[in-house]
């Protein structure tokens, strides 16, 4: 077997190997040596990367040791690297990742952050679609996350490795987001495994716990990457109010729709806070 096809949850595998050979081939892919800032486009954010610069370079997933095409519909199953504007910095796109849902492991679900940190990036933008607890906050609304909370009983930090999670969504990096759009709202995102949504009873106890946000993503990331020692901005796109906050059933359309609506306003967002990091 070569390397590029060592599986990622074989025992004997090291994540941090794969993440390293998998950087080697976007190095390779892009024709850039390192990439400074890195990416994941959750549900609604698809479009929205465009405004951060020119696309120089797209590497399909499948080419890229322990990657995986997109799942999800809206979801797209390459990544690319940007221009961050005429900084000559570069971006590393991730167009989809691998939910804890599907099934593939943890550290599927973080090697994309593992990856960034072997590319050279020192910042990852972790954004996601979610639910809204604050029915205030309508299909549209991009909200910082400042903490979460992580229902999937999982980690991805393998062995005695006490990692602290103490502003793990980096401070300087929400003041820099809230001065790009001083209106940005702030809560605290909460993962439950999914795929399937939750019942009103279980948003209810997410509210009791201090929850703002529902969603199915972004905690295992965020702690893979304060291991590697990324700095953290995470950004939810409110795309329905979770269930039994409005009476409303769920749809993955209603998903898609919240995104499309509210494409400009978070890629100005991504374009405005990327320019500054
Ligand atoms: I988009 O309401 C999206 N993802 N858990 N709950 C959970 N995940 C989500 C939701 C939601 N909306």
């Amino acid at each position: 077997m070569t390397s590029s096809h060592r599986d990622l949850n074989d025992p004997s595998t090291d994540p941090f190997d794969v993440a390293a050979d998998a950087a080697a081939v976007i190095a390779e892919r892009t024709g850039a040596e390192r990439h400074d800032v890195a990416l994941v486009l959750g549900s609604g954010w698809g479009q929205t990367a465009d405004l951060i610069g020119e696309t120089l370079a797209t590497v399909e997933n499948a080419a890229v040791p322990g990657f995986h095409g997109a799942s999800v519909a809206g979801h797209s199953g390459s990544m690319r690297s940007v221009a961050i504007g005429d900084t000559g910095r570069r971006a590393l796109v991730f167009g989809t990742r691998t939910h804890f849902y599907e099934g593939r492991g943890v550290r599927a679900v973080v090697h994309g952050v593992r990856t960034a940190k072997a590319a050279g990036c020192r910042a990852i933008v972790l954004t996601n679609g979610c639910g809204g607890l604050n029915p205030a906050w309508s299909p549209g609304t991009p909200v910082l996350i400042r903490d979460h909370i992580n229902l999937t009983a999982h980690s991805p930090i393998e062995g005695p490795n006490f990692v602290d999670l103490t502003d793990l969504y980096t401070p300087r990096l929400r003041d820099l987001a809230r001065e790009v759009d001083p209106e940005l709202e702030e809560g605290v995102y909460v993962q439950f495994r999914g795929p399937h949504y939750e019942t009103p009873a279980e948003v209810r106890m997410a509210k009791v716990l201090g929850g703002d946000l529902v969603g199915m993503s972004t905690t295992l990331e965020a702690i893979a990457a304060r291991q590697s020692g990324l700095d953290v901005l995470g950004i939810s796109l409110v795309t329905n109010l979770a269930a039994g906050i409005s009476d409303q059933p769920l749809s993955h359309d209603e998903v898609l729709e919240a995104g499309q609506a509210a494409a400009a306003r978070c890629g100005r967002l991504l374009a405005d806070v990327v320019g500054r990091l």
